[in-house]
């Protein structure tokens, strides 16, 4: 081969190695933009669940505490847990009548279609006992947060725990779960 032809092959051998570095080093930048979006997406997915998590305790903690604790029922004494408190609201108070207290509320985990509280996932949508949190009063029914995966009611008296679990899917299609605990002391 002439000098000139050796010259012309490897400018093509270098041609071809710097688009093969080319390449891996553009695909290398692609994963990485990719997986930082990924978890951009991830942070906001489970800010906002964390948001909507607070806030319903947050509503939840304001109700039950003009709750009389002699009128809970489904929420037995002790450790116990359950998903759904029935109660009624103190309205007013008069010291020759007595409270006066409103009708019946009711605060349930309602489960999503084709789910059973059964720890089990039978849907199979990847998330388990997952549904909505309702509020019932004077035959209205409204749905305080969804994407409810777990909602426990303890009671020890006239302290009540709530534990409130919400679960979403990430853009890569994982499960992102948020659970906070609250306390609330009913009335008398
Ligand atoms: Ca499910
Ligand atoms: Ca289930």
């Amino acid at each position: 081969m002439s000098p000139a032809g050796r010259s012309h092959g490897f400018g093509l051998l270098e041609l071809v190695i710097t688009l093969t570095i080319l390449s891996l080093t553009l695909l290398t930048a692609a994963e990485a933009l990719v997986s930082t979006i990924r978890a951009q997406s991830t942070v906001s997915v489970r800010e906002v669940l964390d948001d909507q998590v607070r806030r319903t305790l947050g509503r939840l903690g304001d109700l039950l505490r003009q709750a009389g604790e002699g009128t809970v029922s489904e929420v037995p004494n002790g450790p116990s847990a359950s998903s759904s408190i029935r109660f009624r609201l103190l309205r007013r108070y008069d010291v020759v009548t007595g409270a006066d207290w409103s009708p019946e509320c009711r605060l349930s985990l309602q489960l999503a279609d084709g789910e059973l509280l059964n720890g089990i996932d039978d849907d199979q949508d990847g998330r388990i006992d997952e549904g909505a949190l309702l509020f019932e009063s004077g035959g209205t029914r409204t749905t305080w947060c969804a994407n409810v995966t777990a909602f426990e009611v303890s009671r020890y008296g006239r302290r009540l725990q709530l534990v409130l679990t919400c679960s979403a899917r990430g853009a890569g299609g994982h499960l992102i779960e948020v659970r906070r605990t609250g306390h609330v002391t009913m009335r008398n």
